[in-house]
Formats: C-alpha cells, structure tokens, sequence
C-alpha cells in the first residue's frame, strides 16, 4: 500500500506521519516511510539544493530537479518496496509537483503531469490525504525558523497551489482523501486511520506474508 500526504506547509502533515509510524510499528506492520523530495543520497542533495536559498532556480529547471529527485527515489526504494509488499508513507509525491510547479508556478499542467508519469514510472499512491488549511492559518502554524527557498515564494503563489490541491482533489475524489486540518491532532488521526484500516483489509494483511484479508 502507497500512502501520501500532501498539503501547503504547516498544515499537520508531519505529526499526522509520526501517529502513524508509531501505529504501524505498535502492530508490527512493516513500512518504509520517507519524505519528498529526499530518501536517497542523491535526492537529499538534490533537496539541499531546491531548498537553500543561495540560488535563484528557473521554474522549468525546479521542475526538473523535484523529477530527478523522485525518479531516482522511485527506482531504488519506493518501487522494490512496494514490490516486497512493504506499506510505504510519503511525505509529499506528485501532486506537489503539480500543485506547486503547474497550478503555483504557472508551468503547463499536461506536461507536469506527463514528467510525473515517467519519473514515477507510473506508480500512483492508493491514498493521498490532502490537508485541507487557508494559507494565514498555515502560516500562523509554521514554527519560527528560517524560510526556506520555497516557503519565501509569498502569499500569491501559495494561494495557487491551494487551489491547485482543490483541484487535484476533485478530479480524483476516490484517491486523494480531503482533511479537514483544523480539527484535532486525534480526530484527524481517527479519520486517516479509519482509512487505511479500510485499505489494509482490501489489500490483505500487511503484518506477516499471508496477505490474508486483515482484521
Ligand atoms: N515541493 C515542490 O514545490 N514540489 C514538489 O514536487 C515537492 C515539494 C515534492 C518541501 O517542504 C518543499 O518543497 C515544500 C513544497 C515543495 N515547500 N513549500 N513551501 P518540506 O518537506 O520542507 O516541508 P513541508 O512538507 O511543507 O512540511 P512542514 O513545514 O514540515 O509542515 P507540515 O508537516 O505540514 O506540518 P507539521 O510540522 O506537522 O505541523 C506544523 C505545526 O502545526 C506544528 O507546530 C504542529 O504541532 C502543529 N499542528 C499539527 N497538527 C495540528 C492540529 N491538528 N491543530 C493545531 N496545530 C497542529
């Protein structure tokens, strides 16, 4: 099972992230959990260099970068894992890449989204959960630290990702699960748990090779 987590900055999806490995590991289902872009070597450079500030990075070369990053990422963990039934968790995929690069940076969709299918390899998420927060509340949430390249790109250019991730959600209502991120760290974990429970019996036991329906 691939599950994704998407969403502007600050709107929960790492402590949603935590519950859930600490779910998965009081269970003993195996997961691999890794975050975008990075979980390779090459993919961590890649992401010190997307994110730091000492650049100015054309839009089409962003693009390009937040692909080579996934595509290696994808080919060397995310694939085998998959391949070895092993429940992946990722923090961020494609949809970022369409959200920020197409519907924030105003590159043309269509070719977003064919970058996404070659660098992937074709690999979809069966869950994305898509936190759902008006960009003054995310913000107000962010923690005081410095701002990353990114995050400095101001407050127009995230309200058209946020209507890129609307969007994308409802053009795939049965994929990307919208959440409601103003509720409660718990009630947004219930929901997303409740979720994935409904997965695991569709896709089989994910705590020994059975592969059984789960419980
Ligand atoms: N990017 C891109 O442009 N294209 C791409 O293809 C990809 C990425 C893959 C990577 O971000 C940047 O790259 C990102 C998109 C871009 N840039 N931006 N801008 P990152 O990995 O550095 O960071 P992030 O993914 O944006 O996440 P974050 O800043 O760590 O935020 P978060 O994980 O969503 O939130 P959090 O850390 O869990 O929570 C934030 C605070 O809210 C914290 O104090 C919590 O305790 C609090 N919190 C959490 N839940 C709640 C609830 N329910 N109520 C109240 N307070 C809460």
């Amino acid at each position: 099972m691939f599950i994704t987590f998407e969403g502007i900055d600050g709107t929960g999806k790492s402590t949603q992230i935590g519950f859930l490995e600490e779910f998965l590991n009081g269970n003993k289902i195996p997961y691999l959990s890794i975050r975008e872009p990075g979980g390779t070597d090459f993919s961590e450079k890649v992401r010190e260099i997307l994110l730091s500030t000492k650049s100015e990075i054309s839009s089409i070369a962003e693009l390009m970068l937040f692909e080579a990053a996934r595509a290696d990422l994808c080919e060397k963990v995310i694939q085998p894992a998959l391949d070895k039934g092993i429940v992946v968790i990722s923090d961020r995929f494609y949809d970022s890449t369409t959200a920020y690069q197409g519907y924030g940076r105003g590159l043309d969709i269509n070719t977003i989204q064919k970058c996404n299918q070659f660098a992937t390899q074709n690999v979809i998420p069966d869950f994305t959960f898509y936190f759902r927060l008006p960009l003054e509340e995310s913000i107000n949430r962010r923690n005081y630290r410095e701002f990353d390249r990114m995050e400095l790109a101001g407050m127009e250019f995230f309200g058209k990702v946020i209507n890129g991730f609307e969007e994308l959600a409802k053009q795939e209502p049965e994929r990307i699960i919208i959440i409601d991120a103003h509720k409660s760290r718990e009630e947004i974990f219930e929901e997303i748990l409740s979720k994935i429970k409904s997965g695991i019996n569709e896709f089989g036991c994910y705590s020994c090779e059975c592969r059984n329906p789960g419980n």
